[in-house]
């Protein structure tokens, strides 16, 4: 049965991980996958997760079958944070939220329907984006193709060759867009090259679909999710794919959500019983625990505070890891500009470094970085800032 089935290629991220863990390399760092780690290099239980539990093991529940579009509190609880509970939108009806398998299941659940709702649609994802993005729109069976994003030699983001793609992209195109964070690169737009991209999407009639796999991770939660109302404002219909996998460190739970905003409510209740359908016939209905964990923070006005006042320490960390990595490659002796590393946003930096370079920075010094140049900001730490900056400049002479 299975003598003809070859060998898949390993995921090139979740690849370099295993790579990294049967290395033997006591001074070995992991720059490759983006995971924070704490200044102690470890991953964190947040205080208001661990408080959540503790609240949650006090009042055992039996666990039956969620709703097939999971936990309701759940739900309206991303729908308030993503929207805001006030907006006319959140009020009126127009948006459909489901629970999902972590911000992944959220773009499975949206590609598969918007597979059954308009099956010769094109995506367009930016060149680069996360590996899985092309992956998953083409296991939905889309053709994925790519709308030009870095630009190397400017270290930024080639606006016009962006714009220009989606001008020419027929009506109907999915286009699949970084709302904060962008990953790889960690370059984000402009609140004016936003409000182009929306502009040039309602005049082309294509269908935005918002991954948000960060959100508080670059300038705040709010200000992280501006890019999310603008859409919202403009009047269009979307999709919006949240996960919790970084912002509550809940990576190995699997919280995410797929929002789905309509012109009017009746039909938004109508999208909704086709992505339950969708849910139905993937996995029935989604689990308990790390949805309810997320959903009690947070609806807990201390246990939100508490996880704002976390989710910011994550993101100040990170930024001042920014900082010390340009000292530090300064003191190593890099003397190029380095001003794009602060400019970036999230956890990832392109450092510009080539594939030959990433893999002399594995092999020679244990630091383990994606072959495309990107490092994990996330992962650095007073501990390691020093050898990574050096080993960089030395792999950069
Ligand atoms: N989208 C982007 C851009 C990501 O970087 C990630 C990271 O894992 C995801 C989606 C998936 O998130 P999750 O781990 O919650 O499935
Ligand atoms: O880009 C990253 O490193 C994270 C984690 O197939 C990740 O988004 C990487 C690859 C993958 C799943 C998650």
């Amino acid at each position: 049965l299975f003598a003809q089935v070859e060998m898949a290629p390993r995921d090139p991220i979740l690849g370099l991980n295993e790579q990294f863990n049967a290395d033997t390399n006591p001074n070995k760092v992991n720059l490759g996958v983006g995971v924070y780690t704490d200044e102690q290099g470890k991953l964190p239980l947040l205080k208001c997760v661990a408080a959540a539990e503790k609240q949650l093991l006090e009042a055992p529940k039996a666990r039956g079958y969620l709703p097939i579009d999971g936990i309701a509190a759940y739900d309206k609880a991303v729908q308030s944070l993503v929207f805001g509970a006030d907006h006319a939108a959140v009020k009126g009806g127009r948006i459909a939220t489901a629970q999902a398998i972590g911000g992944t299941g959220g773009l499975k659940l949206g590609a598969d329907f918007l597979k059954r709702l308009n099956p010769d649609a094109q995506v367009l994802i930016s060149d680069p984006s996360w590996e899985n993005h092309r992956a998953l729109f083409e296991s939905a069976g889309f053709t994925v193709g790519t709308y030009p994003y870095y630009d190397a030699a400017a270290k930024g983001i080639n606006v016009d060759g962006m714009l220009s793609t989606l001008k020419a992209a027929p009506a109907g195109t999915i286009v699949l867009l970084h709302a904060c964070c962008h990953n790889p690169t960690g370059y984000d737009l402009t609140e004016a090259q936003w409000n182009e991209v929306i502009a040039i999407t309602k005049e082309r009639g294509l269908v935005p679909f918002l991954d948000m796999a960060y959100q508080g991770f670059g300038n705040g939660i709010a200000e992280d999710g501006a890019v999310v109302i603008k859409f919202l404002d403009a009047g269009l219909s979307f999709f919006v794919s949240t996960s919790f996998s970084k912002s509550f460190s809940l990576y190995g739970e699997r919280v995410g959500a797929l929002s789905i905003v309509s012109e009017t409510a009746d039909e938004s209740a109508r999208v909704l019983s086709q992505l339950k359908r969708v849910i139905r016939t993937n996995y029935s209905n989604p689990p308990t625990h790390g949805a309810q964990v997320v959903a009690t923070v947070l609806t807990t006005p201390a246990l939100r505070q508490l996880w704002e006042e976390e989710l910011a320490q994550m993101r100040d960390r990170i930024k001042l890891m920014r900082t010390a990595l340009v000292d530090n490659l300064k003191a190593a002796g890099i003397t190029q500009d380095l001003g794009f590393i602060t400019r970036q946003k999230g956890m990832f930096s392109y450092s510009g470094l080539n594939a030959a370079q990433m893999q002399r920075l594995r092999s020679e010094f244990g630091i383990y970085g994606v072959d495309s140049g990107r490092i994990c900001v996330a992962a650095l730490n007073d501990g390691n800032i020093k050898a990574v900056s050096q080993a960089i400049a030395k792999v950069s002479q």
